[in-house]
């Protein structure tokens, strides 16, 4: 039976705790490491990626669309990043709407490879437009926690391992391809997979997804612990990335700010923003440009999202 992501992490603390208790010495002879908690992910390295994400747009038919040269251009640029910072990369290549698609696979060195944590984002947008909220504030904010992971030259007891999917807009193409081939061996090394899809939009909600209980509560605890209250995300079953390693049987989890539906008068004397309008009015337009991000938003997942792969990963 597959241990959640963060019973496991208990189980091994507490058998480490128990031991010492005994009188006895852990099983490394060492006290448990300390919870390493996760660094502050700067708000303002997240705009930066966003920023270049929109002149790649722009220099590229004004999209980042699948197929297109502006997704290409987006991919070369998130792996640059990663390759400089240490990371293992890798490009899976497959087909879709019959053009060819890319997935970027980033391992951070070392961790347990029975313990596999990822997170991800779509890093395709529409053709209508540079996709910022959708879904470069994803794509961005995973790969500045990835870099966070480097700076700190982390070292995880689990396996650290990012990813950006092509074509998620046509479908989640991507994602269901890297899941699909992976071995029945390697889907039960994954102990979760977080998907971070929208976690910008400028009237925001703050969305936790609600399948695994463990991933769910990493992330609730997390933002109850900043004084954000939060609710369950109830538009996007099926809707994003994390839809194939659900239905492969891997632990999901992830956030979310809100696409087209209208925040209510509720939500909104709870969150701020505007009642009456939509999370993202710039959904799949040519308006979801780097102005159409909530800047505290973007700060506030960032965050938590790192403090979700320290957690989960330790
Ligand atoms: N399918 C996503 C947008 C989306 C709509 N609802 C949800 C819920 C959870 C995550 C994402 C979404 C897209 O257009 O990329
Ligand atoms: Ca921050
Ligand atoms: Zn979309
Ligand atoms: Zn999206």
């Amino acid at each position: 039976m597959k241990l959640s992501v963060s019973v496991r992490a208990a189980t091994a603390g507490a058998v480490a705790t128990v031991t010492l208790l005994a009188g006895g010495t852990s099983s490394a002879g060492a006290a448990p490491a300390p919870r390493a908690a996760a660094p502050d992910i700067p708000v303002a390295n997240v705009k930066a990626h966003l920023a270049q994400l929109q002149s790649i747009a722009a220099a590229n038919g004004g999209n980042r669309a699948h197929g297109r040269p502006g997704y290409q251009a987006s991919l070369t640029y998130v792996k640059s990043k990663l390759d400089a910072a240490g990371y293992t990369t890798r490009i899976q290549q497959f087909t879709a709407s019959g053009r060819t698609g890319y997935n970027l696979i980033a391992d951070w060195p070392g961790g347990d490879p029975d313990r596999v944590v990822m997170a991800g984002a779509h890093l395709d947008g529409v053709s209508y437009g540079p996709g910022i909220n959708d879904n470069g504030s994803g794509s961005a904010a995973v790969l500045e926690t990835a870099l966070a992971v480097a700076r700190a030259a982390h070292r995880p007891a689990g396996h650290l391992r990012f990813a950006w999917w092509g074509a998620e807009e046509l479908g989640m193409v991507g994602s269901r391809y890297y899941v699909n081939q992976l071995s029945l061996m390697d889907r039960s090394r994954i102990d979760g997979y977080l998907n971070f899809d929208m976690i910008g939009s400028p009237n925001p909600g703050y969305f936790v997804y609600d399948d695994d209980p463990a991933i769910e509560k990493t992330f609730k605890d997390y933002f109850a612990g900043i004084g954000v209250p939060t609710e369950i995300e109830t538009e996007g079953d099926g809707r994003s990335d994390h839809a194939s390693f659900k239905n492969a049987g891997i632990p999901v989890g992830g956030l979310f700010t809100g696409a087209s539906r209208t925040k209510t008068a509720a939500q909104a004397a709870k969150w701020g923003g505007t009642a009456g309008r939509a999370f993202d009015r710039c959904y799949h337009s040519s308006c979801d440009t780097t102005a159409n991000i909530d800047d505290t938003a973007l700060d506030r997942n960032s965050d938590a999202i790192a403090h979700a792969v320290w957690e989960l990963s330790r």
